[in-house]
């Protein structure tokens, strides 16, 4: 039997991400080839316009699994009956804001979206916050929907993880799909910790494989600068892998992950590895199609464990900002 439609949110939709996001979402690598969806685009008014050519071009693209389009400026509206929404749109830092700028100017977006989200949104909601500070943002969403667990507001990860991943191969001369179990600690800021500890390379541990040196002079500053060198070479910020993640962190969410390996998302800690309680944080998670599940039990080294502590301090610093501005 057919399955039924699902309502996909998309904030931002007129921007560089949401102009990659949409079509992907549409043409089902998202949430599987077997899948109809409806797509709401939430955007501010000014951009409406926009919103509405990226939809004709959607039509135009005569996808059978898009069951139709709604464009609005109402979050209420964006999010009524929303299955899985994508929170991209947001506040980008201009020159000369402060952090603290940022972050009150975010909070008065992702506050609202999170009770919108709460009060008009499906029982089985699932959302990942794409714009930032991402993992900030969602933990101001999620306090917003007291009537939603907030393990559904995951914070996005994954542009970090494929990075790392692609780095690692592309120094071993091995396709992406070669290694498994990579893991990037913490925020999506330059502090992030990528870890190939645990990574494997066609089965074999990758830390024979690469040395010291490499892994911190290299890879480690590469991956979590890389938005960074992407501007400075494109003069606009990653918009096609970051669409490319957010498919693929929705799609590993709701298909699940395979057996054997994991990828990394930020979720809200329960305590793992020493990340306070609350914190979304990025950790090494598996996903049965309905929720994630931290990979617990790691052997963590010093050096590891210093880093973890190092982002979850820096993310307990930008929450206590938020409580400050009382935003939350
Ligand atoms: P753009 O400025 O191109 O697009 C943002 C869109 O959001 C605009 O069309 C704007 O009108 C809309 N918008 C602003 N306020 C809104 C609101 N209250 N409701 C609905 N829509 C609203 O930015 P883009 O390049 O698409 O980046 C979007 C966000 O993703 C930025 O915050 C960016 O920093 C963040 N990123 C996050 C990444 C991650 O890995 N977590 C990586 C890529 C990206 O840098």
């Amino acid at each position: 039997m057919a399955k039924s439609p699902v309502n996909v949110t998309v904030t931002g939709a007129a921007g560089n991400i949401g102009y990659s996001l949409v079509f992907r979402i549409a043409s089902g690598e998202m949430l599987g080839p077997d899948q109809p969806v409806r797509i709401k685009m939430l955007e501010i008014t000014p951009a409406l316009k926009a919103a509405e050519g990226t939809a004709m071009e959607l039509n135009d693209c005569a996808f059978p699994l898009l069951d139709g389009i709604d464009i609005t400026d109402d979050p209420n509206v964006a999010f009524s009956g929303c299955n899985f929404g994508l929170l991209v749109g947001s506040m980008p830092r201009k020159q000369g804001m402060e952090r603290a700028d940022l972050i009150s100017a975010n909070g008065g977006i992702f506050g609202p979206q999170g009770k919108a989200i709460n009060d008009n949104a499906a029982d089985d909601v699932r959302i990942l916050v794409v714009g930032n500070p991402a993992n900030t943002n969602a933990v101001i969403a999620a306090a917003s929907a007291p009537d939603v667990p907030a393990s559904r507001f995951n914070a996005m990860m994954r542009l970090d993880h494929n990075r790392a991943l692609s780095q690692l191969a592309e120094k071993l001369n091995v396709p992406v799909s070669s290694v498994k179990k990579m893991i990037v600690w913490g925020n999506h800021s330059a502090d992030q910790y990528p870890d190939i500890s645990f990574c494997e390379v066609d089965g074999k541990p990758a830390c024979g494989l690469v040395d010291e040196a490499w892994l911190d002079d290299y890879f480690v500053p590469t991956v979590a600068k890389r938005g960074a060198a992407i501007i400075e070479a494109r003069g606009k910020s990653s918009a096609a892998s970051a669409a490319a993640a957010a498919i693929d962190h929705m799609h590993s969410w709701a298909c699940g992950t395979p057996a054997g390996d994991w990828v990394t998302a930020a979720i809200p800690s329960a305590g793992q590895y020493g990340v306070p309680e609350g914190l979304s944080y990025g950790f090494p998670v598996t996903s049965d199609g309905k929720e994630w599940k931290v990979v617990e039990g790691l052997e963590i080294s010093e050096k590891t464990q210093s880093k973890i502590k190092f982002n979850a301090d820096k993310a307990a610093a930008e929450i206590d900002t938020v409580k400050s501005l009382g935003i939350m």
